[in-house]
């Protein structure tokens, strides 16, 4: 993406950034974030990154955003990302989740803004607990928690506002992200950022069950790369993709890949499974890869690269 001028609703935050980091050389971008998770640290320093401390949930404020600065591209990658947090502040994550969201759809709708493109990002959370594995867009979605509601009925707005108004928008389903820049402050923060925090603190890591639940780790710069492709690319229209890399991983596992790359050992202890934990996750990208996605970074790279940014 070259020479348009973008938004990026969470743009503080962990993907946010690293997405702001990459378009900054070529690009306008502005910037919402509350910095609930976020931080203004994270943020490249241009004079082409325009950043405002606002929740998107103040809709006049947005909408007057998006009037002013007529936006080729929007990300909308705010959330309260926290599974834990929806399910004990549902009424005001949906706010933020849902509302918003559907808020800055309809102010492009009513003030008939023309953009190029718009992208959701959602979450593999949709999936639940189905069995079916790997997942793919086609199967069946199990949305288990007001996290998972508020991300697929916004997967739904999206694409469907989007053919219903003539709006151009894609959505994703974001798998298990890692990287630099992924805030380790909540409990409920990516598991690998927890352990490099427990590395670097000299804490004892816990791993919650019998830690061979697997999950479908990607790394955040692939990531991007996914992101920039599905806004280009024509072909991803009004559609629902997942990222990932498409390969399961056990928790164990990852760990011993960490512990091998830092050259620290990770001091383990083991307590109950998480209530609602997903024991097997991993993604069929196919979808993705027909586009043209090759992700670039095996777990043992990606934890390099994330280790060295460290
Ligand atoms: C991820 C997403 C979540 C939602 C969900 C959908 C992240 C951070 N979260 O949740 O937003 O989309 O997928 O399925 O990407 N664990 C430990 N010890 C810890 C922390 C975690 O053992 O201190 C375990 C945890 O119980 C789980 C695994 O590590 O089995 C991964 O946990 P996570 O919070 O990174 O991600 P997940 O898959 O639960």
């Amino acid at each position: 993406i070259v020479d348009s001028t973008i938004l990026i609703t969470g743009g503080a935050g962990f993907i946010g950034s690293n997405l702001a980091d990459v378009l900054i050389e070529d690009n306008e971008i502005v910037v919402v974030d509350d910095l609930s998770m976020g931080k203004i640290e994270n943020l490249p320093q241009s004079n082409h990154l325009h950043f405002f401390k606002h929740s998107i949930v103040d809709k006049k404020f947005m909408d007057a955003l998006l009037i002013d600065w007529k936006f080729d591209y929007i990300f909308l990658l705010a959330a309260v990302a926290s599974v834990a947090d929806t399910i004990e502040r549902p009424l005001e994550t949906h706010e933020i989740n849902q509302n918003a969201n559907v808020n800055i759809l309809d102010a492009i709708r009513v003030n008939n803004l023309s953009i190029k493109k718009l992208l959701f990002a959602s979450s593999a959370a949709v999936y639940g607990n189905d069995p079916e594995l790997p997942k793919k867009e086609s199967s069946h979605v199990d949305p288990l928690t007001p996290y998972a509601i508020d991300k697929f009925a916004m997967e739904r707005f999206a694409i469907d506002y989007g053919i219903l108004y003539n709006i151009p928008t894609v959505a994703t389903r974001f798998f298990n992200v890692y990287g630099p820049k992924q805030n380790p402050k909540s409990p409920y923060s990516g598991v690998l950022s927890l352990v490099s925090e427990s590395v670097k603190e000299n804490k004892i890591f816990t791993i919650f069950g019998d830690g061979e639940q697997t999950r479908d780790f990607v790394y955040v710069k692939d990531v991007i790369n996914a992101l920039e492709l599905l806004m280009i690319n024509e072909d991803a229209m009004h559609d629902v993709y997942n990222v990932a890399t498409q390969n399961a991983i056990s928790l164990k596992t990852v760990i011993k890949e960490f512990e091998n790359i830092s050259g620290e050992r990770v001091v383990l202890k083991y307590s109950d499974a998480r209530v609602g934990d997903i024991r097997e996750s991993f993604a069929d990208i196919s979808k993705l890869k027909e586009l043209g996605f090759k992700p670039e970074y095996t777990i043992n790279k990606g934890l390099a690269s994330y280790w060295d940014s460290l």
